[in-house]
């Protein structure tokens, strides 16, 4: 099988060279793009001079902060169109808050699926070190937007997501009108909209240890409102 793995990075050296470091020690078929924002850390030189003779390591430098949505669907035209065929795509956050060693578990499940979504809220699942502000809020994202866009699944604002290779072909980058975290419940929703099968597989969700969150006011705003424009302005494609 042969897997791509988007990574969007915001000053993520303290992170990123030991995740990579981690996901090559899994020993698949696996080909990695960070997607950088010019960050003032380094990450993108870091990355780049860490893994200079490895060529499955590919970095995407954009001039400027422009989400971490667009972030990944930059990342996902780049796998679609560098003339390789993968079976799926994956896009993880940098921090470790989502475990390489679980990717198994996506490939496990995502023969019977579409997409494949590490989720933080069923049984199985757990989330370590979250204050009790970030899990409020997390609850309430995920319960507006299963209120209005009614898709089958309980994690709508996790990262950490498995595609079909010919599923992410289909889908119109076009109709993602967000840049930021949002953009996560924009391509759900499309693929529920076009009824593709999207599962979930439990996952532990830690924290991030080093550097900090890129979350902030201004996002929730946008998600809420796009969310909102998205249940009564798009019902079909
Ligand atoms: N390229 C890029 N990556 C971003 C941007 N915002 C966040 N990220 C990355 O997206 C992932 C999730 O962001 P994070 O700050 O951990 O958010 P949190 O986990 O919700 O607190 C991390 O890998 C970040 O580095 C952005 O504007 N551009
Ligand atoms: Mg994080």
């Amino acid at each position: 099988m042969k897997i791509a793995v988007v990574i969007p990075t915001l000053n993520e050296a303290k992170n990123i060279i030991a995740l990579i470091g981690e996901l090559l020690k899994l020993n698949l078929n696996i080909d990695i793009l960070v997607v950088d924002d010019n960050s003032p850390d380094g990450t993108a030189e870091i990355v780049k001079k860490s893994f200079k003779k490895n060529g499955n390591i590919f970095v995407l430098l954009r001039q400027n902060k422009r989400g971490r949505g667009s972030a990944c669907i930059d990342g996902f035209k780049y796998f679609l169109s560098n003339g390789k065929r993968y079976d799926c795509i994956f896009e993880m956050d940098a921090d470790f808050s989502h475990d390489p060693k679980e990717i198994s578990l996506f490939l496990e499940k995502i023969s019977g699926y579409d997409m494949i979504i590490g989720s933080r809220y069923l049984k199985k699942s757990r989330i370590i070190n979250w204050s009790l502000k970030r899990r409020i809020f997390s609850k309430l994202a995920n319960f507006y937007a299963r209120l209005l866009l009614q898709i089958p699944i309980t994690d709508y604002t996790n990262g950490y997501r498995c595609y079909r290779y010919n599923v992410l072909k289909n889908i119109d980058f076009n109709f993602v009108k967000e840049n930021g975290y949002v953009v996560l419940a924009e391509i759900a929703y499309q693929m529920f909209l076009k009824a593709y099968s999207i599962g979930e597989v439990p996952t532990l969700f830690v924290n991030r240890k080093r550097g900090i969150s890129n979350l902030n006011f201004r996002e929730i705003w946008h998600a809420f409102k796009r969310i909102t424009v998205l249940r009564f302005r798009v019902n079909t494609l």
